[in-house]
């Protein structure tokens, strides 16, 4: 089952980002990451935080080190970005159905009611981990995450391997993302973008601040009124 005409097609998909979109751990991230900066007497700033989300673990750390004036080896590198990592699972061992978004649940039960196919497209390689703590791995028909690519965000690597996965044409496809560079990734891979959250987004075809109460219809339809046809 399909919802509307857009794009000349039909909306089949829904490829959710995860972590900001579906979880919220995106303040685990950056604890995690403000952990490492705190070792080379440097703050990493909100500012600076919201240009690595939807970010490779490993470009991140390039990025906070180019920003703290460090010139580290790559097997330095590594090892920082491995020591975030088992930090950043620490912090997520109390996750679990509480830390869904609001309104996501919800959304994702009436989007599969409709007939619609689901996947997430993650830049996390920890994706999976995370949609098990939150109880609705089984929800996902495919889950591609950042052990699947080889390019991040904003590439549309990640969600064009979804749609592929889902046996469906990038533009019936809808993406949600709270990413800068999520949003580019959507945009490059000929889908309709969502943007979510509170931070401004560029370029998004419907920013939404979250899903409480939203169902799919009503989504096609601000989609339908909005500047996007
Ligand atoms: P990991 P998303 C991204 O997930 C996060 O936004 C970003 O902050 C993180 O660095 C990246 O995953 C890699 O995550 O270290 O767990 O592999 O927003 O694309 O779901
Ligand atoms: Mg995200």
């Amino acid at each position: 089952m399909s919802l509307v005409i857009m794009h000349n097609s039909q909306i089949k998909g829904l490829i959710f980002d995860l972590d900001g979109v579906i979880a919220d751990t995106a303040h685990l991230h950056y604890k995690a990451w403000c952990k490492i900066g705190t070792q080379w007497d440097f703050n990493l700033s909100i500012a600076q935080n919201e240009q690595l989300k939807g970010v490779s673990r490993k470009d991140s750390i390039i990025k906070i080190a180019n920003w703290a004036g460090k010139r580290f080896s790559e097997a330095e590198l590594d090892a920082f970005a491995l020591e975030k990592n088992e930090n950043y699972l620490s912090y997520c061992e109390t996750l679990g159905t509480k830390d869904i978004l609001p309104g996501v649940y919800e959304f994702i039960k009436s989007s599969i009611d409709a007939g619609l196919k689901l996947a997430v497209g993650s830049a996390s390689k920890n994706a999976k981990i995370i949609l098990e703590k939150l109880e609705i791995l089984d929800l996902f028909s495919i889950v591609v995450d950042g052990n699947m690519v080889q390019n991040s965000k904003p590439d549309p690597e990640v969600f064009l391997k979804g749609a592929e996965t889902l046996n469906l044409a990038p533009n019936s496809c809808i993406v949600f993302e709270d990413s800068q560079a999520g949003i580019l990734a959507a945009n490059n891979a000929g889908m309709i973008s969502v943007g979510v959250g509170q931070e401004d987004l560029n370029n998004c075809t419907l920013k939404i601040e979250n899903f409480k109460g939203l169902t799919p219809k009503q989504l096609i339809t601000q989609l339908s009124n909005s500047d996007h046809k």
